[in-house]
C-alpha cells in the first residue's frame, strides 16, 4: 500500500485559528500530542507561534518557552512518532532539535532567519518547505500571482536548490505549497488541482488544509466544524501524490487515508474470493 504519514498539530499558543488557547499549558499540549499519536499520527508538529492571517509576532524567549518542554517531555517519553517544530527563528529550531525534534518545518522556508538552513545541514535535520507570498500580518490583503501554481513550484525549487548549496541533503527536504499562506480562494483551489505539478518537483508533498478558512468559505462552516472539507482536500491531495498531511484531526484523517490508499493500492477482494467457484453463473460474462 502506498504510504502515507499524518502530521499531527499541537499548536503551544494562545491565539491559534482553531485551537489557540488549548494546550498552552505543557501538560496538556502532552496529553494532546500523544492523544494524537494513538489516533495515527507519524509526526507531531509542535509550534509555538501562530501564523494565522494577521497574528502578531512572538518574541524568540516566548516560543522557546512554549515549545520547548513540550518537545523535552515528548522525546524522553520515547513515542515513536517523529517530532516537528514550526517555526522560522533559527535559535527556537536549534533548541527545539536539542531537546529532540528531528524535523524542522520552516514556512518561510529558510529566507526567515540567514542561518536556518546551515543549522538543518549541520544537524542532519529533515526540514519542510513552505510557500508564502509576504508575511502573516498582511498575507491575505489581496495575494495576486500571474499563474498561482508555476509562481509556487518554481519558488519551491529554488528554496530547495539553496537548501541543498547550503548542504542540506535533497532526501531531507519536503515541500509545501502553503495553502492559506498568501492566497485566495480560488488560488487554494487551484493549487490543490494542479497538486501533480508540485509532486513533479520530486520531493515528498505536504499539505495543510486542515480547518482553514477557505473550507468555511465553501461550506459556511464555522472552524470545528470544517472536518468533512479537511477529510475531502486531504483525500484529493493524497490521489494526486501527496504524503504528507498536517491536520488537528488526526483519526479522522488517517482512517480516510488508509481507505483512499487501501482502494488505489490494491484489486478490491471479497472476503470469500480465495473460495475457488466451481460452477459459473449463467449470467457471468464469456472471458475474452
Ligand atoms: N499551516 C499552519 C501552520 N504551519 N506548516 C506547514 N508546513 N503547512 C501548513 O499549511 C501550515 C504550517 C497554520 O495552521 P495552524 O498551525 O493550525 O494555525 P496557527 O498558525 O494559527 O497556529
Amino acid at each position: 500500500m502506498t504510504e502515507f504519514r499524518v502530521m499531527g498539530v499541537v499548536n503551544v499558543t494562545p491565539d491559534s485559528f482553531s485551537d489557540g488557547g488549548l494546550y498552552l499549558d505543557r501538560d496538556a499540549a502532552l496529553a494532546h500530542a500523544r492523544e494524537l499519536e494513538q489516533q495515527g499520527a507519524a509526526i507531531l508538529d509542535i509550534g509555538g507561534e501562530s501564523t494565522r492571517p494577521g497574528a502578531a509576532p512572538v518574541a524568540e524567549e516566548e516560543e522557546l518557552r512554549r515549545a520547548v518542554p513540550v518537545i523535552a517531555a515528548l522525546s524522553q517519553g520515547g513515542g515513536r512518532a517523529q517530532i516537528s517544530i514550526d517555526t522560522s527563528k533559527v535559535v527556537v529550531a536549534r533548541a527545539a532539535l536539542e531537546a529532540g525534534a528531528t524535523l524542522v518545518n520552516d514556512v518561510t522556508a529558510f529566507r526567515g532567519d540567514p542561518e536556518m538552513a546551515e543549522l538543518v545541514a549541520g544537524t542532519g535535520a529533515d526540514c519542510c518547505l513552505m510557500h508564502m507570498l509576504g508575511q502573516p500580518r498582511t498575507m491575505q490583503e489581496d495575494p495576486r500571482y500571474t499563474d498561482v501554481v508555476s509562481e509556487v513550484a518554481a519558488f519551491l525549487e529554488e528554496r530547495m536548490a539553496f537548501a541543498i548549496a547550503h548542504g542540506v541533503p535533497e532526501e531531507r527536504i519536503m515541500l509545501d505549497p502553503g495553502i492559506g499562506f498568501g492566497k485566495t480562494l480560488e488560488h487554494n483551489l487551484e493549487l490543490l488541482r494542479r497538486l501533480g505539478e508540485i509532486v513533479a518537483l520530486g520531493r515528498p508533498v505536504v499539505v495543510g488544509t486542515s480547518r482553514k478558512s477557505f473550507l468555511g468559505r465553501l461550506t459556511g462552516r464555522d472552524v470545528g466544524d470544517r472536518v468533512p472539507g479537511t477529510i475531502a482536500t486531504n483525500v484529493l491531495a493524497y490521489l494526486a501524490g501527496a504524503r504528507v498531511f498536517r491536520v488537528h484531526d488526526v483519526a479522522a484523517v488517517h482512517d480516510a487515508l488508509t481507505v483512499t490508499a487501501a482502494t488505489v493500492s490494491a484489486p478490491w477482494r471479497s472476503p470469500t474470493s480465495t473460495t475457488r467457484q466451481t460452477t459459473p453463473r449463467k449470467s457471468a460474462p464469456s472471458p475474452r
